[in-house]
């Protein structure tokens, strides 16, 4: 299932895959796009489990960072850790995007990973825990300086975390396939990488 609503007025090109595990309803992943003045911010994340249950950990995770998107990346984690105790929490990745100082900021907990092309000095981890269970600590930050154009991708564990981005869109450009922006390499990566039996999202962003 495509599913990129917010994504028509944004200046940042984003593709984005989203599908449920075969034979659930709903999606137990979820994201979503933010936009104001000084740039943009990203959620991805993967409520524990599949189905409704992970769907509810997933939507309590994306609406609190809806209401919480101004503030420092821990602090809305740590929101998200309260709102989240009361479901079987998610595993969480955020990515600041601030178009006004070209830096951008990730923080990550659990299975979402975020990629990066080698050449970027910016390969973020995502820390171990999950968001609203008892072992949760805020996450390290990562921080760099981006240059518009530059590539990375945020995707949840149903996707195989062994390719390599470079040379991903080595072969886009090549096939022509880059033509067709970030939704064309999103579709590509599941094409190649997905897992088949678990929920899985991919959002695939060219920096603005
Ligand atoms: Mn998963």
């Amino acid at each position: 299932m495509r599913h990129h609503p917010q994504v028509a007025a944004l200046t940042a090109a984003v593709g984005v895959v989203q599908r449920a595990k075969p034979g659930n309803l709903v999606s137990g992943d979820a994201w979503c796009l933010v936009e104001d003045e000084s740039g943009l911010l990203l959620c991805v994340c993967d409520g524990l489990g599949s189905g409704e249950h992970a769907h509810l950990a997933a939507q309590a995770q994306i609406d609190t960072v809806r209401r919480c998107a101004d503030r420092p990346l821990p602090d809305i984690l740590e929101a998200c850790h309260t709102a989240l105790l009361s479901t079987r929490g998610a595993a969480a990745a955020l990515l600041r995007v601030d178009t006004e100082t070209r830096r951008v900021s990730y923080a990550g907990v659990g299975n979402v990973e975020a990629r990066t092309r080698r050449d970027w000095p910016f390969h973020p981890l995502s820390m171990r825990g999950i968001v609203g269970a008892n072992n949760f600590r805020p996450p390290r930050v990562y921080e760099a300086d981006y240059v518009p154009g530059e590539w990375i991708v945020l995707h949840t564990d149903g996707l195989r975390s062994r390719f390599d981005l470079e040379l991903e869109l080595l072969r886009a450009a090549q096939s022509g396939l880059l033509g067709g922006g970030p939704q064309a390499l999103a579709e590509s990566l599941c094409n190649d990488h997905a897992r088949e039996n678990d929920d899985l999202t991919v959002v695939v962003m060219q920096l603005p």
